[in-house]
C-alpha cells in the first residue's frame, strides 16, 4: 500500500503581521509603499482586530488595529509601539505540527487552533520560546 503523507514542516512565510494603530491611515501608507490596492479588509472578533491584507508575490502583508484595549494588538503597541507582530507560516496539517513543535520544546498558546483572517486555521507559537519572534502557524480551510 502507498502511504501518501504531508511533510512536517513549515512550507513557507505565509504573512507577516504588522500591528498599526489606525488602519485607514496605515492602508493609504502601505497602498503607496506597494504601489497596489490591498484585496480584502477583515474583522476578527475571537482576536479583537480589524485587519487588511496586501499580497505581494506569494506572501501576505497584514496590517493589524486593536478593536480595543483587551486585544494583544493594543498590549503590543501600548508596550513596544507599531511595528513587525508576528510571522506567520503556512503548514499542510497544523494538528500534526503542533504536535511536532510541542514535542521539540516549544510552547504553544492555543494547542486548539482557531478560525482566523483570511479563511485560516491558526496557532501562535510563544516568543519567549522562539527568540523573541511572535510565531503564527496557519492552514487554509478547505
Ligand atoms: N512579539 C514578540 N514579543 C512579544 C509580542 C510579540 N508580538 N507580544 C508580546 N511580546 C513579549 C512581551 O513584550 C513580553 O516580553 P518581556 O517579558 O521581555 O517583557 C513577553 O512577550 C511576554 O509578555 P506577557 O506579558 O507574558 O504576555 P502578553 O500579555 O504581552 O502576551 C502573547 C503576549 C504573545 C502571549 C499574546 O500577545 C498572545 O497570546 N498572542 C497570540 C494572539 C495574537 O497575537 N493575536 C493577535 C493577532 C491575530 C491575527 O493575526 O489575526
Amino acid at each position: 500500500m502507498i502511504w501518501l503523507k504531508f511533510a512536517l514542516m513549515l512550507k513557507k512565510i505565509e504573512h507577516i503581521g504588522i500591528a498599526v494603530k489606525n488602519l485607514k491611515e496605515s492602508n493609504e501608507l502601505f497602498k503607496k509603499l506597494f504601489g497596489k490596492d490591498l484585496y480584502k479588509v477583515e474583522a476578527v472578533e475571537s482576536e479583537k482586530v480589524s485587519t487588511s491584507f496586501f499580497m505581494l508575490g506569494e506572501s501576505k502583508i497584514e496590517l493589524l488595529e486593536a478593536q480595543n484595549e483587551n486585544s494583544a494588538i493594543a498590549k503590543f503597541i501600548e508596550k513596544r509601539g507599531e511595528g513587525i507582530h508576528h510571522m506567520a507560516f503556512e503548514v499542510d496539517d497544523i494538528y500534526a505540527e503542533i504536535k511536532r513543535l510541542q514535542t521539540e520544546g516549544f510552547e504553544i498558546l492555543n494547542p486548539e487552533p482557531k478560525k482566523g483572517a483570511d479563511n485560516k486555521l491558526i496557532c501562535f507559537l510563544h516568543p519567549k520560546t522562539t527568540n523573541g519572534v511572535l510565531i503564527e502557524l496557519c492552514q487554509e480551510i478547505k
